[in-house]
């Protein structure tokens, strides 16, 4: 059936071994029979970038020749995971490879899995922006992303003594076969200095920035295969590195050694990815990041366009930039600063450029996620750009001004925030310099208009504000990440073109009757969940029955997410089952394995506080013989995207228990479903769209709604937290010292009982432990069970990335795929 698709790239796998052990000997100098895994990984990889790099090259000539518009994703983060097994797939050639290398005496696996991850984001974001890629790239969409390139990624996570730690994760270790350097393109990128005017050979005046620090920027490019389609896009990640340029006065004065740490200096812009998710923090070589990032791909950009020598009035006809979050939102400033010091332009012609080309997309309503500059930190990095905020927001207050004429309202909606010290709210600027914003699922678009942007509503009309529900590549969270499901599903539809069209699983439909097929979709799960039981013995050490309920809640570990609440869940369960004589509890309890993965960020301690409470549970409940398999609990060390891969295709449920109004969207919510696992969630972000499409009787939901939450909130800001009984044993057994000493959990529970409650923990709690017990009921019923997974996946086509390309692509950025072949 693959046959049918894509570009068979190398028409025999003795032509893909020739190319191999030709890299081998060449390219790494070494010969077929000292070859390891780590070079036959660099030699497959090597191989299969050649072909990449034709059809890159090749894709490149056809959208400049056709003039097309392309779309810049500008995102700080881009959680790419593995690259090989995706291009394989991708190309159509992993069967190929596969008998190729083992040929040669490897197995494919291993190759593949000798890969380090590119963990180059935190979470749900970073992983969007990967997921966008690759639908770009297979909906043949002329589009690249630009971002940096980290040094080292996310952190790696190491479990000691229960507790997280954090281990720099230098991924390029042994060089990245996946990138191409430009060494030839090399942008200069200015920070400090001041701000002067200058008369022009006209005899007009323009204001003039002169730099105090350059920094070189070294384009690294990361060619994006798609599905079925010899498209290829560009993924350009910007790399800092010092200029050749000396300080003449230090080396003069003898100081040499410190000219030359300055130089070096510069690298350190793009050594490490922050390890934030959803938490802003205002520290200067952060807004270093995002200007150098955002300055060089505007260079960029602006130099591609140039060489068409078109009138800028026509700049927004050839080109869309899409800001993920406000990290890139100085690239308005910088736009209208290109536009107007350096190019000549008028203010008012360069406004209507910017505000044409740029849009916004928002993934956050929590205040300690939105972004504010202090001015002073800007002005000193910044001082041209600070001055050009001040026009934009002078200009758009006086628009205000003279439509509401509403005082409080002007000081609401300024892009300063009169604090002390003053700040500049990006998420302002960021609204107030494009022409379209966007939420990343229906709840969360509507509550960005109801709340941290009530007041822009106002000014410019909803038409401004508009939703993309997010959406997950069933390439690799279908295709790669659970093959066996991919092949059923396939044999049933006809064939593989449910990856690009994936409306069409809802043919699944008319199989749900079928015993004979419920039995085969029963046994792939089984076989996922054996999968991820020798993941887990690998990594823990414990041994889990894959026979039993696997219930997993794997995501960034964060307050808003709940983790905390599964866990005391937990603690209820184990003390239950310890309550039931134990001649009895085989027959009332429901075998389960609980798998909870994720990172805190660094010095996030309640956070990580939550992580130790995981850990000492699991050991306390793991060794207890007398609950056996009726319940075990499980950390995952160290959870990234190829971890992903493997457990989300094992889930027979999964949590999504966020407090209302706080997960803007979700997206390993998509993964699991997608997999074939029920879920168990809140009313909160894509769970709301999951239900529609699903069925309510598909998925478990609980807890009070977003419009609850505030007047909840307020409740227990007067001291009115009701704990219910439950929660309060399990507060009760956790300082007892079960679980080792309590005064690390204290507050936890202590933000619970007495500081406000924020996550509405105990208001759910019983909700969440009734609707446990119905999942229990449920999951009795096997084939009841399967029939709900079965029509869960056949309603999932809405979830592909690939729909929301195609949404933005038609309502915000207004570019059409070129479907020539290349
Ligand atoms: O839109 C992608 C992803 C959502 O699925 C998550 O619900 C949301 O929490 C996440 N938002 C952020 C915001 N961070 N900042 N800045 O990561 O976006």
């Amino acid at each position: 059936l693959w046959q049918k698709f894509g570009t068979q790239e190398f028409a025999t796998k003795e032509e893909f071994q020739k190319s191999f052990i030709n890299h081998v000997e060449k390219t790494l100098a070494r010969s077929l029979y000292n070859c390891d895994v780590l070079a036959a990984y660099q030699a497959t990889s090597d191989s299969i970038r050649d072909k990449l790099v034709v059809h890159w090259n090749k894709t490149q000539q056809l959208h400049t020749a056709k003039e097309a518009k392309r779309i810049y994703y500008l995102s700080l983060e881009f959680l790419m995971g593995r690259a090989l097994d995706n291009a394989l797939i991708n190309l159509n050639i992993k069967d190929l490879t596969s008998k190729g290398v083992d040929e040669l005496g490897f197995k494919l696996e291993d190759i593949i899995g000798v890969e380090p991850d590119a963990g180059l984001g935190n979470g749900g974001l970073g992983r969007l922006a990967a997921c966008f890629v690759d639908s770009l790239s297979t909906g043949n969409y002329p589009g690249w992303g630009y971002g940096l390139r980290y040094q080292y990624g996310i952190f790696a996570q190491k479990i000691v003594d229960g507790y997280q730690v954090e281990v720099p994760d230098y991924w390029l270790n042994f060089s990245n076969p996946w990138e191409i350097p430009r060494f030839e393109i090399q942008i200069p990128v200015d920070f400090y200095g001041y701000v002067s005017t200058v008369k022009t050979p006209s005899g007009g005046f323009v204001k003039q920035w002169n730099g105090g620090q350059r920094v070189l920027a070294v384009a690294y490019d990361n060619p994006i295969p798609g599905w079925d389609t010899s498209n290829v896009n560009n993924l350009r990640l910007w790399s800092a590195k010092p200029t050749t340029e000396f300080d003449f006065s230090k080396f003069n004065s003898g100081d040499y050694q410190n000219s030359v740490a300055d130089q070096q200096s510069a690298e350190s812009i793009t050594s490490v990815l922050y390890p934030n998710d959803n938490f802003y923090k205002g520290k200067e070589l952060r807004l270093k990041q995002q200007y150098f990032w955002v300055s060089a791909s505007l260079y960029d950009i602006v130099r591609r366009f140039i060489k068409s020598k078109r009138p800028w009035a026509e700049f927004p006809e050839k080109v869309a930039i899409q800001l993920n979050d406000t990290h890139p939102t100085l690239a308005i400033v910088e736009l209208q600063r290109i536009l107007i010091d350096l190019q000549n332009l008028s203010w008012e012609a360069a406004w209507d450029i910017v505000t044409k080309t740029i849009a916004y997309s928002n993934h956050t309503v929590m205040q300690e996620a939105l972004e504010k500059w202090p001015l002073e930190l800007f002005n000193n990095l910044l001082p041209r750009h600070l001055e050009i905020v001040y026009e934009i927001n002078q200009r758009f207050l006086n628009y205000v001004g003279e439509k509401f004429k509403d005082e409080d309202l002007l000081s609401r909606v300024s892009i300063i925030e009169e604090s002390s010290p003053k700040n500049i709210r990006m998420a302002h600027l960021a609204v107030i310099g494009s022409h379209k914003v966007n939420g990343v699922a229906e709840l969360h678009s509507e509550l960005i208009k109801t709340t941290i942007f009530k007041d822009f509503v106002t000014i410019y009309g909803s038409e401004k504000f508009t939703n993309v529900t997010n959406g997950i590549t069933p390439r690799r969270w279908l295709r790669q990440a659970n093959p066996k499901l991919t092949e059923l599903i396939a044999s049933k539809l006809g064939g593989y073109t449910f990856l690009k069209d994936l409306n069409e699983l809802k043919q699944l439909e008319q199989f749900v009757d079928d015993a004979d097929f419920r039995h085969q979709w029963d046994e792939v799960k089984l076989h996922n969940k054996k999968r991820l039981a020798v993941l887990v013995k690998d990594l823990t050490g414990f041994s889990v029955n894959p026979n039993v309920l696997f219930d997993i809640q794997v995501k960034r570990i964060h307050e808003y997410k709940r983790q905390q609440l599964n866990i005391f869940g937990v603690i209820w369960r184990y003390l239950q089952i310890l309550a039931t004589p134990e001649e009895e509890r085989a027959s009332k309890w429901l075998p389960r394995v609980v798998i909870i993965g994720g990172k805190a960020a660094p010095g996030y301690y309640a956070a990580k506080n939550i992580i130790k409470l995981v850990n000492s549970v699991s050991q306390v409940v793991n060794n207890d013989k007398s609950v056996g398999d009726l319940l075990k609990v499980i950390f995952i060390p160290d959870y990234n995207v190829s971890k992903a891969e493997i457990i989300c295709p094992a889930s027979d449920l999964s949590e999504h228990i966020s407090t209302a109004g706080t997960e803007a969207s979700g997206t390993s919510n998509m993964k699991f479903v997608l997999n074939g696992g029920l879920i168990i969630g809140t009313v909160d972000g894509a769970n709301v769209e999951i239900t529609r499409e699903i069925g309510e009787d598909n998925i478990f939901l609980f807890g009070n709604l977003s419009e609850e939450v505030e007047d909840i909130r307020h409740e227990h800001n007067k001291g009115t937290t009701h704990i219910p009984q439950q929660l309060e044993l399990v507060f009760n057994e956790i300082l007892s010292g079960t679980f080792g000493d309590p005064i690390v959990f204290q507050e936890l529970i202590d933000n619970v009982k007495y500081h406000g409650d924020h996550y509405l923990v105990s208001d759910d709690f019983e909700s969440y432990l009734e609707t446990q017990d119905l999942v229990d009921q449920e999951y009795k019923n096997k084939e009841e069970w399967i029939k709900k997974s079965i029509i869960s996946v056949a309603n999932m086509g809405f979830f592909s990335s690939d729909r929301c390309i195609d949404e933005y692509a038609e309502n915000i950025w207004n570019i059409e795929p070129i479907t020539d072949q290349v």
